[in-house]
Order: structure tokens, then C-alpha cells, then sequence
């Protein structure tokens, strides 16, 4: 008996381990920037609230159910309308909103608080891939169309033989990723050429929507240099699933070598994909104008169809 009871113990504790090791990777990512880290301790925040209310409603109606019930020969008492009781339930729950409240408007406005950048990157939505822009700093005036990369593209096309399990990443993997220097304050503009779109990378701990017409902004930080990878988080269209978002980061002076390369090298050339139309550059003060008269002239490009495959 004592031997069973020990199994059964141990295996109880090796269930509870492996469901933890689970959660923390169903759970919320911590991401690598401060602002992700905020959101991370906000979502974990409500949460705790959230089960430490189920524990007591829960528990209160437990209790209830076994020692006041029928057969115990509990009689209910009448009474209806307790002020003091209105009250408490009133207040309890009122305190429990300020308590979220505080940081999560904190954690906003900190979100929306794009002044002090180093360096803007504009991000467009296309159906279905990308183009990444840097408006100012090292890379100014680099411009390139980011899509799933051909690998992916190939084992989604079953004759060729090729399985998603053979290909690293699968759906997750781009031709030209956004590449950012580590330790930098990036401050995003984004928009759409044709429908919405949305801008995520779980581990920045936001998305934005990128509507055409309309130009969004978001900002990110990353302290560790690394590679974050996401996906349009929109209903865009067919080939919603096939556009993912690779951003590598790297050490300042990695990214100097990246940026000469597209400025000085064959980068360029070798980032503007055949048979892709040439989007028209927008300076800072037309991105400022499109934002003051929205809707007015918002340059157009039109991504012929067949795309895929022909790299
Ligand atoms: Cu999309």
C-alpha cells in the first residue's frame, strides 16, 4: 500500500512538473525588451488576480455546497438585502480594477510614447509579404521586400517532395529578414498598400494594425541581439498564414558591416526582387503630411500576382 501510494505520488509530481515545463511554453512570451517585460508582468498581474477570484468564488461555493447543504439539516436563513454586504461586494471588486489599472495605463502610455528614437524603419503591408524601409539614421534610404522564404514555399507545394518537417522554421522563415542594431530605440511607421494588415512579433509583447491610408507608429528596444520571428496577426486575405516577419538583431557593429553592405555593396541590388514595382520613398515630412491629411495621396504600388517560386 505504502509502495503504491509513494508511486503514486511520484507520479503525480512528475505530471505537475511536466505541466508547468508545458505552461511556460503556452504561456506569454518574456521577450527580450523592457517593454515586453512590462507586459509580460502585467499579463501575469491579472492573471493571478483572475485565479486567486476563482479560488475564493469557487471555494465559497464548495464550502457552501458541503456543510450547509439539505441532508445536514441546514435551514437557510431569510434574510434578503444586506446593505453591509452590497457595499463590500461594491468595493472589493473596485479596489481590484485600480489595482490592474495602474500599470496597465502605465505599460500603455509607455507603448505609445514613440519621441526619442535613434532610428525610424517604415513597415508596409502587401498581400502578401513586407517592405521594410529605413527613413533616417546608418541605413537611410534602404528599402527591400521581405517574404517566406523559398524553402517554405516549395514544401507547401507537395509534389515537390519536399515536408514542412525538413524545412527549419517552416512558415516562419523570410528571404530578407528586418535587420536592427542592438540597444537602439527603432521607432516604427506602419502602414498598408492594399488591406489590413498586422505588424507581430510575440516577443516585442505588442502588435500594430497596418490599415492603408493610415500610418500607425510603435516603438521597440532590444537589448539582446538574437532572432525574433512573427507573423501578420490580420485576416489579410488567401495567403494570410505565408507572411511572416524575421527581425534579426545585431551587435552594433555587425549591423554597421549589414548596412554598408546595402549601401555600398551588391545588398541592394540583390534585396530589390525581380518583377517587384518600385515603391515610391517617403521622406519624414511626407510620412508627417500623411498624417495630418489622411487618406490624400497615399502612394500606391501594385505587387503583380505571381510572385512565388521564381527566385
Ligand atoms: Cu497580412
Amino acid at each position: 500500500m505504502k509502495a503504491a501510494l509513494l508511486l503514486c505520488g511520484v507520479g503525480l509530481s512528475a505530471f505537475s512538473s511536466a505541466a508547468l515545463g508545458g505552461f511556460s511554453a503556452l504561456n506569454m512570451p518574456r521577450g527580450p525588451t523592457a517593454l515586453s517585460q512590462d507586459v509580460y508582468d502585467l499579463h501575469m498581474l491579472v492573471f493571478w488576480i483572475c485565479v486567486a477570484i476563482g479560488v475564493v468564488v469557487f471555494g465559497a461555493i464548495f464550502y457552501s455546497i458541503l456543510t450547509h447543504r439539505k441532508s445536514r439539516g441546514v435551514k437557510p436563513s431569510q434574510f434578503s438585502h444586506s446593505t453591509r454586504l452590497e457595499v463590500v461586494w461594491t468595493i472589493i471588486p473596485f479596489v481590484i480594477l485600480i489595482v490592474m489599472a495602474v500599470p496597465a495605463t502605465k505599460t500603455l502610455l509607455d507603448m505609445e510614447d514613440v519621441s526619442d528614437y535613434d532610428l525610424t524603419v517604415k513597415v508596409t503591408g502587401y498581400q502578401w509579404l513586407w517592405h521594410y524601409e529605413y527613413m533616417d539614421g546608418d541605413a537611410e534610404g534602404t528599402a527591400f521586400y521581405s517574404s517566406m522564404d523559398r524553402d517554405t514555399r516549395l514544401a507547401r507545394i507537395r509534389a515537390n517532395g519536399l515536408s514542412p518537417a525538413d524545412v527549419d522554421n517552416y512558415l516562419l522563415e523570410v528571404d530578407n529578414p528586418l535587420v536592427l542594431p542592438v540597444g537602439k530605440r527603432v521607432r516604427f511607421l506602419l502602414t498598408s498598400n492594399d488591406v489590413i494588415h498586422s505588424w507581430w512579433v510575440p516577443e516585442f509583447g505588442w502588435k500594430k494594425d497596418t490599415i492603408p491610408g493610415f500610418v500607425n507608429e510603435a516603438w521597440v528596444q532590444v537589448d539582446e541581439p538574437g532572432t525574433y520571428r512573427g507573423q501578420c496577426a490580420e485576416l489579410c486575405g488567401r495567403d494570410h498564414a505565408f507572411m511572416p516577419i524575421v527581425v534579426v538583431v545585431k551587435e552594433e557593429e555587425d549591423y554597421l558591416a549589414w548596412v554598408d553592405e546595402q549601401v555600398n555593396g551588391a545588398g541592394g541590388e540583390q534585396l530589390a526582387a525581380p518583377g517587384l514595382p518600385e515603391v515610391p520613398r517617403l521622406g519624414e515630412a511626407t510620412v508627417m503630411g500623411l498624417l495630418a491629411n489622411l487618406n490624400d495621396d497615399m502612394p500606391r504600388a501594385t505587387v503583380p500576382e505571381a510572385r512565388g517560386g521564381e527566385r
